[in-house]
């Protein structure tokens, strides 16, 4: 991997890895595929991630919503379990806005919030690091399903992984076992993961959280297209395509789809790829776990869970792990 590019403007030092973003093979390679696919992490350039924002905050997405309830009204236990003086390591941190609820009780060393989408990060940093002058923040643009991701360059200290969100949702469950083995070499063989993970429940509820009446998700679905336009020098046509979400129960996940209007084709990176009238791209899955069937799943990885916090309607939960 080449040397990062590095910024720093007060308490916020930015390493740039310049991640996936030439990656063209891997996105024309999904859509050879008999299933059509692209990796989720194509929906989050900056107006993806500003998107993404808006979802959090729509009636019908309770994942935010709860778990940041979860979060403050636990975060004295959390810290009790977390510990505090860590080094605390976020992958997908977006704007950074959960780790706030815990800031004041978990007084981390220094603060590592790291994502793919570079300038959304470096915004997003800036502005924490403005409003907790205390904290040391190293700021890291990187692609977690690449290898050689971890950042090296941060303090030494006891780490602790946080990882809200259930963006471990969005992984297969077998790419989310790989994912925990990479945490472990951040880990160090000590400290521990915080970890948000979406539950099972009923099938209306998650239908309408993947299917908003203001239609933000179906913009946000799309808006993908927009992204592999640029980077893959493709020529989608946005208006060719709908957005579909839907849960499957054999599969126990939210599955959200790009679906063809019509019969066209569609040129990416010099290749022709022909669509059918209905035929879909598999964007996102989102998978949902019971307290359980995660245990049991990141048991398989080496790790324990320590504790679990869950809201009044057990609708999501946020979990301490250590390694075994
Ligand atoms: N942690 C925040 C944001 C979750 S949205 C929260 O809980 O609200 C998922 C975040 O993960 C986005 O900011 C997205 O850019 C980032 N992300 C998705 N795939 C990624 C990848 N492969 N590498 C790095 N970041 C990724
Ligand atoms: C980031 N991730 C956990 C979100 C989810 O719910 O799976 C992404 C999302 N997709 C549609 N709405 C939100």
């Amino acid at each position: 991997m080449s040397e990062p590019a590095i910024m720093e403007i007060d308490n916020v030092n930015f390493e740039n890895h310049q991640p996936v973003y030439n990656d063209k093979k891997e996105i024309l390679e999904g859509f050879l595929r008999p299933q059509k696919m692209l990796n989720p992490k194509f929906f989050y350039d900056h107006h993806g991630s500003v998107l993404f924002e808006k979802i959090t905050q729509l009636p019908e997405y309770y994942p935010t919503r709860i778990e940041r309830k979860i979060l403050k009204d636990n975060a004295q236990s959390i810290a009790d379990h977390c510990g505090t003086e860590t080094i605390i390591m976020e992958p997908g941190s977006g704007s950074s806005e959960k780790v706030r609820i815990l800031l004041d009780s978990l007084r981390p060393r220094a603060y590592v919030p790291m994502d793919i989408a570079g300038d959304f990060l470096l915004e997003s940093a800036i502005k924490l690091g403005g409003q907790f002058p205390w904290l040391d923040i190293h700021a890291v643009c990187a692609d977690f399903s690449q290898p050689g991701w971890i950042p090296e360059k941060i303090p030494e200290g006891k780490r602790l992984v946080f990882y809200p969100g259930s963006t471990f949702g969005n992984m297969q469950p077998e790419d989310a076992l790989d994912f925990l083995e990479k945490l472990k070499i951040f880990l160090n063989g000590s400290g521990g993961v915080l970890i948000g993970i979406d539950l099972h429940k009923p099938e209306a509820l998650l239908n309408a959280a993947y299917n908003d009446r203001e239609g933000i998700t179906a913009q946000f679905n799309l808006n993908a297209l927009n992204n592999i336009n640029q980077l893959a020098e493709a020529d989608f046509d946005l208006a060719n395509f709908e957005h579909h979400a839907f849960y499957n129960s054999n599969e126990q996940r939210i599955e959200m789809h790009l679906v063809s209007q019509r019969d066209h084709s569609v040129s990416i990176d010099g290749e022709t790829i022909t669509f059918g009238k209905n035929e879909s791209i598999h964007t996102e899955s989102s998978y949902k776990y019971t307290v359980d069937s995660f245990s049991t799943l990141v048991a398989s990885a080496g790790f324990r869970v320590v504790n679990s916090w869950v809201d009044e309607e057990v609708l999501f939960s946020v979990h301490y792990l250590e390694l075994d």
